[in-house]
């Protein structure tokens, strides 16, 4: 298990202060040969399924790799068995423009908050760590796109399987606060985020992320300088990201060392034509069906997944066993999480572990007994606070966004 945030904040803050600050991160983000480091796969449950394991990403174990420059990594799924909060060494990864940087200076890292604001700010980590209150938030991070390998018919992007999320408790300060700081003109309307990453290409568009004014200010979006009591990992935002709470991650900018506050809505390639969604419930639109309104994509939906059993597991007929998983909520906590050991006829609630807050995975646990031998095929759904729960049936769009679907898994008794 991580290690605790230590309960005395001024030691606390020394210590980060000192992790961050501790020089230049050396790291080989791009020193690596391609291809030439693994030996072993594995096979995604789907069609083109079959990945490599690597684990030469600096400050990352093995993680399944979907494509190296600009990285793409997947969590295996077992990590999330051994806990509700996923080790850093093992976060999956995302990035959209190859142009990374290879090691950053924590000593000489500014953040600049600029725009429609009456003082210009550029924050130092140490007047981040050291001048606003510390807040930690135990809140999932999920790729839009997590899950787009199971979309039937398929479409184009990442092919996840089921690793394109993970749940960190993130220290850091409330975007709130930083802005007051900086004070907001009376016509500012959205507050727009960039890091430290760029394309390659001239006109390649920088990635830029967006939210309204009434939105960054909730208190509840925060800028976050670690993660699960460490400094982030260089490739999931060191030293400093933007997390969006109950939100999908394309929203929660890494490497973020520019925030500019606009008094115009936002119309960069990153919000106008990217990351776009059917303005429909759950995202959801019949394959193909065209003149659907687009709007960008923003809150998460509630999912629960098996984590402990799987569709190679053998039970012993008449024997007790231990079933569970992790399930969030979305933009809400969990209500409840329902599980079916008959093939969705029935569904019974699980027994909810330790609640680390409404944005965090909770654990869920339940028992079966195979009463013969056969298959038997099990089912969970998650029901989030606001009474919205995952559907029995996938949905489609073509961004293969927003999957959520209840999981199923053929336990086999013998
Ligand atoms: N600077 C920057 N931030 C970014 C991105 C990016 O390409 N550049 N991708 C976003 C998307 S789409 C995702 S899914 C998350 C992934 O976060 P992670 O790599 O820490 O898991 O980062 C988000 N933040
Ligand atoms: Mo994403």
């Amino acid at each position: 298990m991580r290690e605790k945030l230590d309960s005395q904040p001024e030691l606390e803050r020394r210590r980060i202060l000192r992790v961050l600050t501790a020089g230049g991160l050396a790291s080989t983000l791009g020193g690596f040969t391609p291809g030439a480091w693994s030996n072993e796969t594995l096979e995604m449950p789907f069609e083109n399924g079959r990945r490599d394991i690597v684990s030469n990403f600096p400050q990352k174990s093995k993680m399944i790799l979907l494509r190296t420059r600009p990285p793409l990594l997947e969590t295996p799924f077992s990590v999330f068995d051994r806990g509700v909060f996923t080790p850093n060494s093992q976060f999956y990864v995302r990035w959209h423009l190859p142009n990374i940087p290879t090691a950053i200076d924590g000593t000489k890292f500014r953040l600049a908050v600029r725009g429609q604001v009456n003082q210009v700010l550029s924050l130092s980590l140490k007047d981040l760590i050291t001048k606003f209150e510390r807040i930690d938030l135990a809140a999932v991070n999920q790729c839009s796109g997590n899950s787009r390998g199971w979309f039937a018919p398929r479409v184009a992007g990442g092919q996840w399987n089921n690793g394109a999320m993970g749940n960190a408790m993130w220290t850091g300060v409330r975007l709130k606060d930083v802005l007051a700081r900086a004070g907001l003109k009376g016509d500012a309307l959205q507050v727009r985020f960039n890091g430290m990453d760029t394309g390659v290409l001239p006109g390649t568009p920088d990635f830029l992320k967006s939210l309204d004014v009434a939105h960054a200010n909730d208190g509840e979006v925060m800028l976050a300088y670690a993660m699960n009591g460490e400094a982030l990992p260089l490739i999931n935002g060191f030293p400093l990201r933007l997390i969006v709470p109950g939100w999908y991650s394309t929203y929660w900018v890494k490497m973020l060392n520019d925030i500019e506050v606009l008094n115009k809505p936002d119309d960069n390639y990153w919000m106008t034509k990217a990351y776009l969604i059917p303005d429909t419930p759950g995202g959801n639109i019949g394959v193909g069906q065209t003149g659907v309104k687009m709007v960008p994509i923003n809150k998460m939906v509630p999912r629960s997944f098996f984590t402990n059993v799987s569709d190679v597991t053998t039970l012993k007929v008449g024997k007790s066993q231990s079933i569970r998983g992790i399930a969030f909520g979305g933009d809400a906590g969990i209500k409840q999480v329902l599980v079916s050991l008959d093939d969705g006829k029935t569904f019974a609630p699980a027994k909810l572990g330790t609640d680390h807050g409404k944005y965090s995975f909770r654990q869920w646990q339940t028992t079966f007994v195979p009463p013969e031998a056969g298959k038997f095929v099990l089912k969970v759904k998650a029901i989030n606070s606001n009474g919205l729960a995952q559907p029995d049936a996938p949905i489609w769009n073509p961004g293969g966004f927003m999957r959520n679907v209840v999981e199923s898994v053929t336990l086999a008794a013998a």
